[in-house]
């Protein structure tokens, strides 16, 4: 069965992505909607070789039959639309940070948890970047080994921030002053994404810390968080220290990792061979290496995780959902 499918903030970052990626992977569309505020209204967007008219996006937009729909248009926009959208029947795939928490609204990366999109009420979260990569790393080491404490050092992309972190660091590579983030970025490291919380965490760092425990089902995972933004275009790149519950062998987890869905390894450290933003940059896959053992405590293990954050870390996270409820629709 075809779909009828809507992408909500179509003409954003994230949301050109999910264009391309529908396309790549040849989703079974039968009618398509583009939809953006009244700013974008009546522009053309060429999808699958036929010109779309961008729809502003009102009270009314879901009047018509939309089986799914991929927002990614900020918080507020799904705050509002997206319970408008699932009360008309529509299967809402949020990118925003809006509802992610809600215990209501099952979280999804289909590598980790693809059985939790069972409950949804027709909206599902899709997580934040550098949690999505993050989780299909550490997924197969907690199944095999139990994760007893994680400690997440980030190095991220400014794409993440959208194109105006982008411009900020183009720009500032010129010598002009940032307007996006609140100090340089070219030529610095900035230990702030997102705003901070009384906690003294960034809203970045509380992400990765709760999305990875409502993903691994587990609560009381103990997880901490040290995020930061560098002056890398695209890709996030991420040191995470895992302490596992039981004992392992190095060869056998590499092999653990190499097998599981999602992951390509590049652990051939010997041969300059490691995970490079440049290189993870237009794949879908979460890309690993520097895998070696913490002897600091009984069974800790060190990786080195790369992915685009707006393909796998966005869009293709979101069209891999939509591929899963398409598939369950026809089961
Ligand atoms: P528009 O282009 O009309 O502003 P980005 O994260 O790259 O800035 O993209 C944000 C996306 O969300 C854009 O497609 C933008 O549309 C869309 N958007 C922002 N605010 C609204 C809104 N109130 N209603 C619908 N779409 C919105
Ligand atoms: C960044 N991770 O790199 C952020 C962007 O919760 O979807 C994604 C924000 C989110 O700036």
């Amino acid at each position: 069965k075809k779909i009828n499918l809507a992408v909500v903030g179509a003409t954003g970052m994230v949301g050109r992505t999910f264009l391309k990626v529908l396309e790549e992977r040849q989703l079974p569309i039968e009618n398509f909607y583009v939809m953006a505020s009244s700013r974008s209204a009546g522009k053309t967007i060429t999808f699958n070789g036929k010109d779309y008219i961008v729809e502003e996006l009102t009270e009314n937009s879901f009047d018509k039959p939309i089986d799914i729909a991929l927002f990614s248009a900020g918080g507020s926009t799904s705050e509002k639309f997206a319970p408008i959208a699932a009360a008309h029947g529509c299967i809402v795939i949020d990118n925003s940070s809006q509802w992610r928490m809600d215990p209501e609204v099952p979280l999804i990366v289909p590598e980790v948890n693809a059985e939790d999109i069972s409950w949804h009420k027709n909206i599902i979260a899709n997580p934040n970047c550098s949690t999505i990569q993050a989780v299909v790393a550490l997924k197969p080491l907690d199944e095999k080994y139990k994760i007893k404490r994680v400690v997440y050092s980030t190095y991220q992309a400014v794409s993440g921030a959208g194109l105006a972190g982008w411009m900020d660091l183009e720009n500032g590579i010129k010598g002009e002053a940032p307007q996006k983030f609140p100090h340089p970025i070219a030529n610095n490291c900035l230990p702030h994404i997102d705003v901070f919380l009384d906690n003294g965490y960034t809203k970045e760092e509380m992400k990765m810390v709760n999305e990875t425990r409502k993903m691994l089902h587990n609560d009381n995972l103990k997880v901490t968080a040290t995020t930061v933004r560098v002056p890398v275009f695209n890709s996030h790149s991420e040191s995470i220290n895992v302490e596992l519950e039981n004992p392992f062998d190095l060869a056998e987890l590499i092999e653990t990792l190499k097998n599981a869905p999602g992951i390509v390894m590049m652990n051939d450290s010997m041969n300059n061979e490691y995970p490079l933003a440049q290189s993870a940059t237009g794949h879908d896959e979460v890309f690993i290496g520097r895998v070696r053992r913490d002897d600091s405590v009984e069974n800790g293990v060190n990786l080195w995780v790369v992915a685009d954050n707006i393909r796998k870390g966005a869009a293709t996270n979101a069209v891999q959902i939509a591929e899963e409820i398409i598939k369950n629709m026809n089961a």
